[in-house]
C-alpha cells in the first residue's frame, strides 16, 4: 500500500528493505536462538542510515522526515524487532530527548555518535516498583557541591549492556512528576552496573538490562534540561518512541501477511493449496485489513509529526491499534502454517514472542486506551 510516498521516501525503504533482507533476515532465526543479535550489524545499520534518520545533519544526521522514519521502523520490524528495538531506544529516546531538550554542548558531544551509531544510548525511565506509575520514580539524584550522586535501580532496559550513555530519570525532589530530572550517564562512570536479563519470551536478539546505581557521580553538565523538567521530557519523548514501536508492529503485520501468503500458495492439502480455502483467505484477509488499517495510522501520526501538529493521541492510538494488531496477526500466521508455524524454521512464532511486548512497553494498551479516553472526555482517569 502506497499513499503520496516522495521518491525519496520509497527509495529510502527500498534501500533499508535490501539491506535487511541480506543483512538480517537469514541470520534472526539464529540471533533469536543465540539471545544476541550479531553486533557487527549495527555499524552497518549506521551506515545505511537508520540511526540518524531524524537527526538534523549539522549533528551527523540525515536529517530526514518522520514518515521516513516510520518507513524505515517497518522494514525493520518486518525484518527483525530485536534490530528494530536498538535503532529506536539509541536514536529515538535517548537521541531524541538530547536533540529536543540538551544544551548545545551535549548535542555536539553525543548527537554525532547516535547517529552513526559508532555510540549507543539507553533510557532509563521504568524501576521495579513503576512502570506505567513513570512519574513516582524512586531513584534519587543528590546535589552534592557542583555534582550531582545517582542511586537506584531501573529494569527492562532496552540496550542496558551494550549503550555507551544511559539517560537516567532520577528524582531531585519529592514532587511527584514535577520532581523528575533527566541524567546523561555515561555507562563507565564508576558505580553504573548494567546486568542482562535472559530469558525473554521474545526480542531475545536484544539485550534488556537491570540497571544498578551506586552512589555514580556526574557533573550539572549532565542534566538534561532543566531540573525538575525530567518527567516531560521522558512523556514528549515517549510519545516519538510509541510512533516508532507502532510503525514497527506495522512491519510484523507486513512479514505475517507475506509468510501466510507464501505459505498458503505452497501447502496443499485435500489436493489444492490452502489458500483455496475460504477459512484460509478470512485469516489472510483479517491480517490484510489490520496491515492496511495500522499503516494508516502509523502514517497520520508521522505526518502530523512533520507538519509541526500535536500527535501525541495519534501515537496512542497508532501504537494501541498497531501492536494488539502484530499480536493478531502472528497468532493468524501460525494458524495458518500449522504445525510449522510452531516451530523456528518458519517466521511466525517469532513474529508472535515479539509482538507480544509491544503491548506492554512505552506505554501498556490500557495506558493508550486512558490516554486516548482523557483526550475525547477531558477527564483524567489516573487521578
Ligand atoms: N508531553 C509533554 N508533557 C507531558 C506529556 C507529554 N506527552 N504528558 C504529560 N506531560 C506533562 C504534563 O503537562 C504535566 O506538566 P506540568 O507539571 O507542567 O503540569 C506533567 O507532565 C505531569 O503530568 P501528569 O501528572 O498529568 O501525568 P500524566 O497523567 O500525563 O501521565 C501517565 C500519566 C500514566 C499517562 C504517564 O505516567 C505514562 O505515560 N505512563 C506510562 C509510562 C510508560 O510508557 N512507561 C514505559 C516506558 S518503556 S521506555
Amino acid at each position: 500500500m502506497d499513499l503520496s510516498l516522495s521518491p525519496e521516501q520509497r527509495s529510502f525503504r527500498d534501500l533499508a528493505r535490501s539491506f535487511l533482507d541480506r543483512e538480517a533476515v537469514p541470520h534472526r532465526t539464529q540471533w533469536d536462538r543465540d539471545e544476541a543479535v550479531d553486533l557487527a550489524i549495527v555499524p552497518k545499520m549506521g551506515e545505511i542510515g537508520f540511526f540518524g534518520l531524524t537527526i538534523p545533519e549539522e549533528y551527523g544526521g540525515l536529517g530526514g522526515d518522520y514518515v521516513t522514519y516510520a518507513l524505515a521502523m517497518e522494514e525493520l520490524g518486518r525484518a527483525d524487532s530485536a534490530l528494530r528495538g536498538i535503532v529506536s531506544v539509541s536514536s529515538g529516546l535517548v537521541g531524541k530527548s538530547i536533540l529536543f531538550f540538551g544544551s548545545e554542548e551535549q548535542k555536539q558531544e553525543w548527537l554525532p555518535q547516535l547517529a552513526t551509531a559508532s555510540k549507543l544510548g539507553c533510557f532509563g525511565l521504568t524501576e521495579p516498583d513503576t512502570g506505567s506509575d513513570a512519574g513516582n520514580l524512586t531513584s534519587r539524584a543528590t546535589r552534592d557541591g557542583d555534582d550531582w550522586v545517582l542511586n537506584g535501580q531501573k529494569l527492562f532496559i532496552t540496550n542496558g549492556t551494550w549503550a555507551d550513555v544511559a539517560l537516567i530519570f532520577a528524582r531531585t525532589s519529592d514532587d511527584g512528576p514535577r520532581g523528575v530530572t533527566a541524567f546523561l550517564v555515561p555507562t563507565d562512570t564508576p558505580g553504573f552496573e548494567a546486568r542482562e536479563i535472559k530469558g525473554k519470551l521474545g526480542l531475545r536478539g536484544q539485550a534488556t538490562a537491570e540497571l544498578f546505581l551506586t552512589d555514580v557521580r556526574v557533573p550539572a553538565s549532565a542534566v538534561v534540561g532543566e531540573v525538575g523538567r525530567g518527567f516531560k521530557i521522558a512523556m514528549s519523548t515517549l510519545d516519538k518512541g510509541r510512533l516508532a514501536v507502532a510503525a514497527g508492529c506495522v512491519g510484523i503485520v507486513q512479514g505475517c501477511l507475506e509468510t501466510s501468503v507464501d505459505y498458503a500458495t505452497t501447502r496443499t492439502q485435500f489436493g489444492k493449496p490452502i489458500a483455496a480455502f475460504q477459512l484460509v483467505q478470512d485469516m489472510i484477509a483479517d491480517i490484510s485489513l489490520d496491515a492496511d488499517a495500522a499503516r494508516l495510522l502509523v502514517w497520520r501520526c508521522a505526518d502530523l509529526v512533520d507538519r509541526g501538529e500535536p500527535f501525541g493521541t495519534a501515537a496512542s492510538k497508532a501504537k494501541l491499534f498497531a501492536s494488539e494488531a502484530a499480536v493478531r496477526a502472528a497468532n493468524l500466521a501460525i494458524q495458518i502454517h500449522g504445525g510449522s508455524g510452531y516451530v523456528d524454521e518458519y517466521p511466525a512464532a517469532k513474529y508472535l514472542r515479539d509482538a507480544r511486548v509491544m503491548t506492554l512497553y512505552e506505554g501498556t494498551s490500557q495506558i493508550q486506551k486512558l490516554l486516548i479516553g482523557r483526550a475525547e472526555t477531558g477527564i483524567s482517569a489516573f487521578v
